[in-house]
């Protein structure tokens, strides 16, 4: 009880009511649940369930967002083949427009990770970040897709 008093109190501060309601499933779904939440290292039930339903609000931003998305790319590279360097900088020029910053870590004497965070229309976002990690020559690369925040509560 006091744990819902502290959230409504939070949920006020940041100009929203809490709705309390009850799911129903069957027992084998909420132990598995349970157990994922508790590797997860969340404190209770309601707060994987906020997560859960916040990623996907932020599914369904990218599929049908009019306004800006938001990604973090990340490629790893070996930096003597001169080629992929050459190809992941003419990509970041031609896209200039919709990358906001790039972070470059030296790995090792060889590999480099490079982070671009992209922003811009979910089409424009998701063409750009397919090119970087599909370049011949990045060994590794992910696709963190995110929301500007403005469509999430
Ligand atoms: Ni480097």
């Amino acid at each position: 009880m006091k744990k819902l008093v502290r959230e409504k109190k939070k949920a006020k501060r940041k100009g929203g009511r809490v709705a309390r309601f009850s799911i129903s499933m069957e027992e084998e779904l909420l132990e598995a649940f349970d157990s994922l939440i508790a590797r997860k290292g969340y404190s209770n039930r309601s707060e994987a369930v906020r997560d859960l339903i916040r990623n996907r609000l932020v599914v369904d931003e990218w599929e049908h967002a009019k306004g800006d998305v938001v990604a973090a790319v990340a490629v790893v590279y070996d930096h003597n083949k001169q080629i992929v360097v050459g190809r992941l900088m003419e990509l970041q020029h031609q896209f200039q427009k919709h990358i906001v910053c790039t972070t470059h870590v030296h790995l090792d004497e060889n590999n480099c990770l490079e982070v671009v965070i992209l922003r811009g229309k979910p089409r424009s976002v998701r063409e750009v970040a397919d090119k970087l990690v599909s370049l011949r020559g990045v060994k590794h690369g992910a696709i963190m897709a995110t929301t500007t925040g403005k469509e999430l509560v």
